[in-house]
């Protein structure tokens, strides 16, 4: 079944039970059970009528929470990229497949066992003959189920985990905040959004990725606050440095990077350059505009030396609001033309465009996707 998860796909995931709390919810059924009192029946009847019940219930609670667990978790084939990514970072997606797999196949054999059992207690007519049957049933069925202790417990400890990646829309713009360490991204995410990103003078305050949203232009878009990049190749960056390539990778339309060369600067300007090239290259359909913060710290001559040396498109200062205005205006711009133009936007998306958005020749357009 085709299904479009909106958000974390994980977050579908309710509860997934340990081995042992399913095992004691099924016994507790079981025990639950009583005789059925007939007096049309004989007292061997009715003994075997319970023994089927109870083999019936314990192989029928396993087997539909073994199952519950299963489905509860999203299609992998529809997760989105970003998660499947990020997935990876914090477990492994053919991991889940498989163990989601091998829960399948065991709900499956207690199922089998089930019927087994069910046909040696046809063949039974002795109460102390049923009741070994019944407990062998048991038996065999706990100690399957025990097998996949191993493979829930790693379900449970992972799935945590994926429930704390922050909620992404495909249907918004996206723009992703980057950046060396501490050059001010999630300052800046926080004062254009609703994201509320951690501010402090260290590097490496950011260690996942954040959402924050804003109303711009015409629809609403989501700003990602990342943690800082070295300069570095791919294959050395830690885990957290992942998390920002692969939203740049996945979510981004517009990628904002942002530059320091102020005294707190953690990385040189050279090396920041070298970072932006390597995302540059790497990302060639994803605009980059470049930003130059922390000017309150600059003298007009390096802000000056700066356009010239990084081809800095915005000065901007988390001191002055007033400087934050030509980029959010450029952002505005750029979200525009993406809703207008970018494939993935035109099913989800019905944008009337206001006037004073448009540039001078066009009229007042519907678009409708
Ligand atoms: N003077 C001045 N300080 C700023 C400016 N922007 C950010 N800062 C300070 O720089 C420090 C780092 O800011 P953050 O927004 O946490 O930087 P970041 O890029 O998110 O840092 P990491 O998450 O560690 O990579 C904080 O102490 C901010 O207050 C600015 O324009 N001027
Ligand atoms: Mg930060």
């Amino acid at each position: 079944m085709k299904k479009q998860y909106k958000g974390n796909p994980f977050r579908q995931v309710k509860y997934v039970p340990s081995v042992d709390e399913i095992l004691s919810i099924a016994f507790k059924q079981v025990k639950k059970l009583r005789m059925k009192t007939s007096k049309r029946r004989t007292r061997e009847e009715k003994i075997a009528s319970f023994e089927r019940d109870r083999i019936y219930k314990l192989a029928e609670v396993i087997s539909e929470k073994l199952l519950d667990i299963t489905k509860q978790f999203p299609w992998i084939e529809n997760i989105h990229p970003f998660y499947i990514e990020l997935c990876d970072l914090i477990g492994s997606i053919d991991q889940i497949r498989r163990i989601l797999g091998r829960i399948d196949g065991i709900a499956n054999q207690i199922k089998e066992i089930e019927k087994e059992q069910m046909s040696k207690l046809r063949l039974s007519d002795h109460p102390l003959e049923m009741a070994k049957i019944r407990k062998e049933s048991s038996g065999r069925i706990a100690s399957l189920i025990k097998k996949a202790r191993g493979d829930v417990n790693y379900l449970r400890k992972t799935i945590k985990k994926l429930k704390t990646i922050p909620d992404f829309n495909v249907t918004y713009p996206t723009i992703v905040i980057a950046g060396a360490p501490n050059v001010g991204k999630s300052s800046l995410v926080r004062k254009i959004s609703s994201g509320k990103p951690e501010v402090a003078e260290y590097p490496f305050t950011t260690k996942q990725i954040i959402f924050g949203h804003r109303d711009l232009a015409v629809t609403n878009v989501q700003v990602v606050d990342t943690p800082g990049l070295l300069d570095r190749p791919f294959r050395e960056r830690n885990m957290i440095e992942r998390q920002s390539i692969a939203s740049i990778r996945y979510v981004s339309d517009i990628i904002v990077f942002i530059f320091d060369i102020s005294k707190d600067a953690v990385i040189t300007p050279d090396e920041q350059l070298n970072l932006f090239e390597d995302i540059e290259k790497e990302f060639l359909n994803v605009p980059m505009i470049r930003v130059l913060n922390k000017i309150d710290l600059i003298s007009e001559e390096e802000i000056k030396r700066s356009k010239a040396l990084f081809g800095i498109e915005f000065f901007i200062s988390m001191k002055s609001i007033e400087s934050l205005e030509p980029l959010i205006s450029e952002l505005e711009t750029r979200v525009i033309n993406i809703v207008k133009t970018a494939e993935k936007f035109k099913e989800s998306q019905k944008i009337i465009i206001a006037k004073e958005f448009l540039p001078p020749n066009e009229e007042e357009i519907n678009y409708e996707f």
